[in-house]
């Protein structure tokens, strides 16, 4: 077995990086069996250590709307790279990535570029704290918002108990100050707000769901959840780390026209390299240093290699306007998957908008955390190494969300139809 190859490349990675990965979900462990690697991607193709060419529908967890290696955004690279790599000090790049992101998404009339979702979330949050001068913050089991101490959290015995470290290494103080609600709860949100009364500093959701697999909020749920915000002085934070610049130009803000006071942002607007934004209200984001008390900082923060490409990402958006695309060939997957389930008489969900959809083996809606966990993991493992096998790379668990790209036109999504009708009739 050359060295090169997945299983080689994996045995050496167990021995000097911890379950062989640089991040836990890419070691399979919820679906079984061993990772792949990966040596190069392009369009809507992975190509693995071992050659084989995937059809992939992780698009590196977001990022790569326009498939992978676009040759814009690689040109948008190279032509930066020219000039070095990172500078240390403010350059053009930064004010055009800021004055396109504004432009993209209106509720942000400020904005701060770090280097990743987790940095956006978390910097986010102390800005809540430092604006509002509570400490108390509100997020909703099974969403996700990177690994800072205040949002690894699990819900409580109760819901209106503080919430519990959902990791080793958070503090009980840290997990005390994170209120953890059922999404989709409204009851629950009124009962939170009034057992503690002037104490929310923020409430941060991930409007649409990606990682508990993909859920979308009931009908006005978002509503009530920007009134109820309002009213109590309490800053609304759409985590869009994953949503923005996907599921719409502006986002599921847009979509749902929800005005929340800040957005985290990530992933697409890196065009493939590390970044993190967060900006909203010029009140709220001018408590930043160096104008506020809120400390927030970054080496690599708006480096010209990461601005580049995500400028070339998001002005390639403006020009392609790919959404109603995307959601058709989202549909077109559900579709197959739907029809497919309903011959084998399997109980099966498939919600989807956009390019962003799940599968996930139940028969009830799934709405929650609660209703999430009820799907047939198993059986998602099952359906999992069965496209796996046959070349089509879902994401290695179950909650997590589907995505799309403007390359899986064509052939892809075809190939992609006729794999997951053939093993759903083999389940
Ligand atoms: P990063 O720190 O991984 O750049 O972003 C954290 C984050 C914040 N908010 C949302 C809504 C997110 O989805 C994420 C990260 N998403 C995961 C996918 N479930 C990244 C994949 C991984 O952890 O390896």
């Amino acid at each position: 077995m050359s060295s090169t190859h997945s299983e080689s490349l994996f045995a050496r990675a167990q021995q000097l990086i911890p379950g062989g990965v640089n991040s836990p979900v890419r070691a399979f462990r919820s679906v079984g069996g061993a990772p792949f690697f990966v040596k190069s991607a392009r369009g809507a193709t992975l190509t693995t250590a071992d050659d084989r060419e995937l059809i992939d529908f992780v698009c590196t967890w977001g990022p790569a709307i326009h498939g992978h290696n676009h040759p814009v955004i690689k040109a948008a690279i190279a032509e930066a790279l020219e000039n070095g790599t990172s500078f240390g000090t403010p350059n053009p790049y930064e004010v055009e990535m800021a004055e396109l992101i504004v432009q993209f998404v209106p509720s942000i009339q400020k904005v701060r570029m770090c280097n990743s979702g987790t940095e956006a979330t978390m910097s986010a949050i102390r800005l809540a704290r430092g604006f509002t001068k509570r400490d108390k913050i509100i997020k909703f089991a099974g969403c996700y918002h990177g690994h800072s101490d205040s949002l690894l959290i699990k819900a409580g015995s109760g819901a209106l108990t503080h919430g519990y470290p959902d990791s080793a290494g958070v503090p009980a103080s840290f997990a005390r100050e994170t209120i953890v609600l059922p999404y989709n709860d409204r009851a629950a949100l009124v009962e939170a707000f009034a057992a503690n009364p002037e104490q929310i500093a923020g409430v941060i959701i991930e409007p649409y769901c990606g990682n508990l697999g993909f859920i979308m909020p009931d009908p006005g749920y978002l509503s009530h959840l920007r009134e109820i915000t309002a009213q109590h002085g309490t800053v609304l934070i759409f985590d869009e780390v994953m949503t923005g610049f996907r599921l719409a130009r502006g986002g599921v803000q847009e979509l749902e026209s929800i005005t929340p006071d800040l957005t985290t942002l990530g992933k697409i607007i890196g065009g493939g390299l590390p970044v993190g934004a967060f900006g909203g209200r010029a009140d709220i984001m001018d408590y930043l240093a160096p104008l506020g008390p809120v400390y927030q900082a970054g080496t690599l923060s708006g480096n010209p290699l990461a601005m580049a490409a995500g400028i070339a990402a998001l002005k390639l958006l403006d020009e392609l306007n790919p959404y109603e695309r995307l959601d058709q060939l989202g549909a077109q997957l559900r579709d197959a998957v739907l029809a497919a389930a309903k011959t084998k008489g399997l109980p099966v969900q498939v919600p989807q908008r956009g390019s962003m959809f799940s599968i996930f083996f139940t028969s009830q809606p799934v709405r929650d955390y609660e209703t999430a966990i009820k799907g047939d993991i198993k059986l998602f493992a099952r359906f999992f190494h069965a496209c796996l096998e046959r070349g089509v790379y879902l994401a290695p668990s179950a909650f997590e969300a589907g995505f799309l790209s403007t390359a899986h036109e064509g052939a892809a999504i075809d190939r992609a139809c006729e794999v997951f009708t053939e093993v759903i009739g083999e389940l």
